[in-house]
């Protein structure tokens, strides 16, 4: 049985749900989602920098430096024995008396973590998929990864009953992100994505992307863009962890492009198909 990561141990995955764990009740932490190709996981620091950078923002300590924990994670994937999946982490701000205030600093974060077995989802990656659009009700600090995810689950579930893979959010005319991903779009030949503010999680495969882009000599402009400009581009795509990018092949009834996966969107869909498999490689 698989087991998981409480705090400092690792032991057998069971109930340790406090009901006054501030998670459960205030959705008072965070949480960063990891994928493991080939028994390893994908740009863990990256995750682990942006744990450390969601922490300061809610004013949370971390109870363990993020190499000590990265080295518990690793620990788990090997434990478990997990070829293929996810890691998910949590970090609460602790069991305390309900009280909207901060508890007393003598109350520790709890940690939690545990893996997933899961596919790739290479199928949809090469076909494309459906998405539709949602109004962004979500507060004004979506570069906080934190645990509040009723307006994202409120929205991907929107796109569930209209056999969507994706619900993309705006505020009022521009385009943030989507439900559980990053929203990107290519107009004559440049990639466009909204900033990272405080509007969108900057995406650790996002930033990947990005990068990838620069070096295939594609032209990457990080500027706000309309829902009029999202469905009149030549390709659209969103990325996410483990999901890593869709081709968004329709929007509402718009169909985007000639209604094919695009030539850019596939390039980088192959750049990051390389990344993965060179991950196996430096295991040894
Ligand atoms: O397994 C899944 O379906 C996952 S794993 C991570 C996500 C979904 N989503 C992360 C996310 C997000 O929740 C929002 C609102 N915006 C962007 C992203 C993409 O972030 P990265 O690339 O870091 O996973």
């Amino acid at each position: 049985m698989s087991k998981m990561l409480f705090n400092t141990e690792i032991i057998e995955r069971n109930n340790v749900v406090n009901i006054e764990d501030r998670a459960y009740q205030f959705g008072d932490g965070i949480y960063e989602v990891i994928g493991v190709y080939n028994g390893k996981p994908l740009m863990l620091d990256e995750h682990m920098q942006r744990l450390e950078r969601s922490a300061r923002e809610i004013r949370l300590t971390l109870p363990e430096s993020t190499a000590k924990l990265k080295k518990r994670l690793e620990q788990l994937v090997s434990t478990n024995e997990l070829h293929e999946g996810i890691i998910y982490m949590q970090v609460s701000r602790g069991v305390a008396s309900r009280e909207h205030y901060f508890p007393s600093a003598d109350v520790s974060p709890v940690i939690v973590a545990y893996t997933r077995e899961e596919e790739r989802m290479t199928d949809v990656e090469d076909k494309g998929a459906k998405a539709v659009l949602v109004e962004d009700i979500r507060w004004l600090r979506c570069d906080i990864k934190t645990l509040n995810l009723l307006p994202n689950a409120m929205a991907k579930q929107e796109a569930v009953e209209n056999d969507a893979i994706e619900a993309i959010l705006h505020r009022g005319n521009i385009v943030t992100e989507a439900s559980a991903s990053n929203v990107f779009m290519v107009k004559n030949g440049e990639l466009y994505t909204h900033p990272a503010d405080n509007y969108i999680l900057n995406g650790i495969t996002r930033r990947k992307l990005l990068e990838l882009a620069s070096e295939l000599g594609i032209n990457v402009n990080e500027q706000t863009f309309t829902v009029d400009e999202l469905l009149a581009a030549d390709e659209v795509f969103v990325s996410a962890t483990k999901l890593d990018i869709i081709p968004v092949l329709q929007v509402d009834d718009s169909i985007i492009g000639n209604g094919q996966p695009g030539n850019i969107t596939r390039q980088l869909i192959h750049a990051f198909r390389n990344l993965y498999e060179q991950n196996t490689e430096s295991r040894a």
